[in-house]
């Protein structure tokens, strides 16, 4: 069997899969890529005389080789549609590690409709989230409860409502804030819930409460449900170590409220840049399987991520429609186009050492259209936490304003502390 035409032009119904690969020793670009499409579809590592018409029809082909990227198309009918765990059982089980690949590196996805029909996509997306905040047009800033563990649920209720106060829309769990003794689910819920009443009537604005439901299924099920009946309109979720089969049931089948997904574990999927899965077509998959919201890094704060790869994935989670236009011709040998059709668009998520001294710059590159979190940039402003959250309002009034923070913080004395603390310059 050939598993190489480059003479092959893909289906409309095909998944197109762009892969970085470094051949194994003794293995030449071409032998690896044909090996890949092999593996990631019908054969095994010799020919069998089992092989029939149909697997020689359905097979997987390389139809482009630009060393070290090759594209490959898949036909629809080697998936189960809307089962994400054997999409990803195919395009990235096993070849990940064959001998024949030393590095190999899930680089970007293009599905077709017909796979895009079989999801849901984000119930609320940017608009629907925008609405329920009555926020029009500047980005969403939220916090992060600090320290991530220790605090009771009264301890974690006190900051959250200073923080809501300060000027926060969103107040989130920490990912690995879930149910702890010293803190448990269901009471931190009621009591952080109170005091998002509290502080919306003080503040007269929209508040939301993330909570962080993750959990083995059933268990995280039943917390969603009891977000939802003591009125919270949020869950968040640990999406990589829940798995895609749970997140796609919770989207699905669980209670109507908003999805956050927390990246947690990503970095041992997406941080190589010569092997693994890269962030943005996780991003594809997410937003495929319908979060409303995504952590895709800050390009300045404290994780790794570079500027422009991180524009890629707020491009590819957010747009209506990824064309050859988005991206340099060079960048096209390892991207791919994507119509998201009736798929909504989902809210990027910029945090990790974020503060308010570089707000500015990360609107800059990032835009408006974004959510925009700090936990220690919050909470560790030298006046506390409520002051820490009106520094960062007004930090991005400032560039919504387009005023130089230094000289906006004259008038702002939250802001003017925080700068003088953290400067303007990534930490
Ligand atoms: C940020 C954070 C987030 C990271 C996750 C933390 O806190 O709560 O989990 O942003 O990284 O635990 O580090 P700080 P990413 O604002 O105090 O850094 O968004 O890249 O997935
Ligand atoms: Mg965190």
């Amino acid at each position: 069997m050939k598993f190489v035409d480059t003479s092959y032009e893909p289906g409309k119904d095909d998944l197109k899969v762009v892969f970085r690969i470094e051949p194994g020793h003794g293995t030449i670009f071409k032998e690896a890529a044909s090996k890949i499409a092999k593996e990631s579809s019908v054969g095994t590592w010799t020919t069998t005389d089992t092989i029939n018409e149909r697997a020689e029809k359905i097979k997987a082909r390389v139809y482009e080789l630009n060393d070290p990227y090759a594209k490959i198309a898949y036909p629809k009918e080697l998936f189960e549609l809307n089962n994400i765990p054997q999409i990803m059982s195919s395009i990235a089980g096993n070849i990940f590690g064959m001998k024949s690949v030393k590095n190999l590196r899930l680089v970007d996805l293009g599905m077709p409709e017909k796979i895009l029909k079989e999801y849901k996509g984000p119930r609320y997306g940017i608009e629907g989230v925008r609405e329920m905040l009555e926020v029009e047009s500047r980005p969403l800033m939220g916090t992060i409860v600090k320290p991530k563990l220790g605090l009771d649920q009264k301890e974690h209720a006190k900051v959250a409502e200073k923080s809501w106060i300060g000027g926060c829309d969103i107040v989130k769990d920490d990912e690995n804030l879930t149910s702890q003794p010293f803190n448990k689910f269901e009471d931190r819920l009621t009591e952080t819930l109170e005091s998002r009443d509290r502080a919306e009537d003080e503040t007269g604005e929209k508040k939301v409460y993330m909570c962080n439901v993750t959990a083995p299924f059933n268990e995280m099920m039943e917390r969603a449900e009891e977000i939802k009946k003591q009125g919270g309109r949020y869950m968040m979720i640990d999406v990589v170590t829940v798995g895609f089969s749970a997140l796609q049931e919770m989207r699905d089948e669980g209670p109507e409220l908003v999805i956050h997904a927390h990246r947690a574990m990503h970095g041992a999927i997406t941080r190589k840049k010569e092997h693994g899965i890269t962030m943005q077509a996780l991003g594809q998959l997410y937003r495929l399987i319908g979060v409303d919201q995504l952590h895709i890094g800050t390009g300045v704060g404290k994780m790794e991520g570079e500027k422009n790869d991180i524009k890629w994935i707020k491009e590819n989670i957010s747009k209506k429609e990824v064309t050859e236009y988005d991206t340099t011709m060079e960048d096209m040998k390892k991207r791919l186009k994507q119509n998201w059709h009736q798929i909504k668009p989902v809210f990027p998520v910029s945090s990790g050492g974020l503060h308010p001294g570089i707000i500015h710059e990360i609107m800059d590159f990032l835009g408006k259209d974004l959510i925009i979190q700090a936990g220690g940039g919050v909470h560790g402003h030298p006046d506390g936490s409520k002051a820490g959250a009106k520094a960062m309002r007004q930090a991005i009034d400032a560039k919504m304003n387009k005023e130089n923070p230094w000289k906006y913080s004259e008038e702002k004395e939250e802001l003017k502390k925080a700068l003088e603390l953290w400067g303007t310059k990534p930490n």
